[in-house]
């Protein structure tokens, strides 16, 4: 083996590791079993049959020490536990909003922010849709309008700032509609769809300031928020020398109020909230929450888990976390580059996205290329990832047929704190080998098709 010299200073895990969980490797054969009774559904196979798990980022990741000595600490009352109080003054301070809900995830969050500010007949415009979110949108009556910019549909453009929002679409659609038919604007960082792109400061100023111009709300998703701000660090005029954690609270402080899926940046396995600064609008998702969720001093969380989620608060924003963590996706992206093996490009902040549409251009939209590729990659090597496509896409409400998203991806997804870069290096050996052999891949028909979410429990057949 050849040794080169670096041409850069390396990163580490800015921790070791105290606690370790086996993995289990399968034989092909067993593999082929498995993904067939999955119905080539990735969702659908055991955890225990699969080696590398990249489905998500959400829930799988690996809690400090420092965490895990907090859920010693749990105050599971039923009303009023010392952990909410906590984590009510942590979110205060990362995230800057007046007021705490917690339910029991993201979508919890969804759920009431959409029934309380949705009416039948509105329109709800936002930075490419999320399944969840446009779910419970459409599920209040409200339909979902695309207003990201247009090089967020193109994998190939570079454009630093994917999840910027298109200011004239926006504007457009308001002039069309009218602000009286528009509750929110519906602003994601970094949005996840896209690919992990971040939103730039610029534009969340300046999408705050056209919907004050109109009266309308602005909501973020949270979810991953501070890997938006980090990329902002790295990516926008100005803010080189600014903390994280001052980028974060700015960002915030564009918005009236925010959800969240405590699951991803927030270094722990369940959890989420609603962050609100409207006081009549947390008086009445005070009142929800004790109908869908629970009291509003634990909104479906243990204690113990309130106090994981205000702990991992603490430390999401540290730098040396933070370039680890896009440091190691960023690295398997690389890689993948290196053997120009098709991905969206800038590289995200959660996960590597291949190219499907690409990689099998022998297969057409309706066949399902990417949960193919998906289910080919688990076959080679038992790495679990997952369809980021037109399954994902579903069917529009109105009219039955299926959407037909510009990207076609498959998402390979890096828990935070759980893998070594030598479990990068066995991915991105399996992709180039499903890669070198995509000629022999095969489309799918989908034999099961559940109404809700439909990715989640569909089931295929090879052609
Ligand atoms: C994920 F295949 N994400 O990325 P909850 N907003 C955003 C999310 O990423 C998100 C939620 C809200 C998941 C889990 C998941 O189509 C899927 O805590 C930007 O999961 O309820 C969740 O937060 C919802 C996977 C969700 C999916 C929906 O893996």
């Amino acid at each position: 083996m050849k040794h080169t010299k670096p041409t850069r200073r390396s990163w580490a895990e800015p921790f070791k590791i105290k606690v370790v969980e086996p993995l289990r490797t399968t034989t092909r054969q067993h593999r082929m079993k498995a993904i067939k009774e999955a119905g080539y559904n990735t969702f659908l196979l055991r955890s225990e049959d699969v080696y590398i798990d990249l489905l998500t980022d959400s829930g799988t990741n690996a809690m400090s020490d420092y965490q895990w000595a907090g859920m010693m600490l749990g105050d599971e009352a039923y009303a009023g536990s010392r952990n909410f109080y906590y984590l009510e003054s942590n979110m205060r301070k990362f995230y800057g909003y007046k007021y705490l809900v917690p339910t029991h995830q993201g979508r919890g969050a969804e759920h009431i922010i959409s029934q309380l500010l949705i009416k039948p007949g509105d329109f709800i415009p936002g930075n490419m849709y999320f399944t969840t979110t446009r779910e419970h949108q459409e599920r209040a009556g409200g339909t979902f309008v695309d207003i990201i910019i247009d090089e967020a549909h193109d994998p190939e453009s570079l454009h630093p700032f994917k999840g910027n929002v298109d200011l004239q679409k926006l504007e457009a659609l308001i002039k069309k509609v009218g602000a009286k038919k528009i509750p929110y604007v519906s602003v994601a960082a970094t949005v996840n769809m896209a690919g992990g792109q971040p939103i730039s400061m610029e534009n969340m100023r300046a999408v705050r300031k056209l919907a004050d111009k109109h009266g309308i709300r602005v909501i973020l998703d949270a979810t991953r928020a501070v890997e938006n701000a980090y990329f902002i660090k790295l990516r926008e005029k100005g803010y080189a020398r600014k903390s994280v954690a001052a980028i974060l609270k700015e960002l915030c402080s564009c918005t009236d109020a925010a959800t969240m899926s405590g699951k991803k940046d927030l270094l722990v396995n369940i959890g989420g909230f609603l962050a609100i600064n409207d006081a009549k609008l947390y008086d009445e998702a005070r009142n929800m929450v004790v109908v869908f969720e629970g009291l509003h001093t634990y909104g479906g969380l243990a204690g113990r888990d309130m106090e994981a989620m205000a702990r991992g608060m603490e430390e999401m924003v540290k730098a040396d976390y933070l370039r680890a963590r896009i440091g190691q996706v960023e690295y398997l992206g690389e890689k993948l580059l290196d053997w120009s093996i098709p991905i969206v490009k800038p590289i995200g902040g959660h996960a590597v996205f291949l190219d499907a549409k690409k990689i099998l251009e022998h297969i057409p939209q309706d066949r399902f290329p990417a949960q193919a590729l998906a289910a080919e990659i688990y076959l080679d090597s038992g790495v679990r990832t997952m369809e980021r496509g037109i399954v994902s896409a579903g069917r529009d409400s109105a009219t039955g047929a299926h959407h037909h998203p510009s990207l076609e991806l498959v998402r390979v997804t890096i828990p935070r704190r759980v893998y070594t870069q030598a479990h990068m290096d066995v991915t991105a050996e399996s992709i180039l080998a499903v890669y070198e052999n995509r000629k022999k891949v095969r489309g799918l028909k989908m034999v099961y098709e559940p109404k809700y979410l439909r990715f989640f429990q569909a089931q295929f057949e090879k052609i």
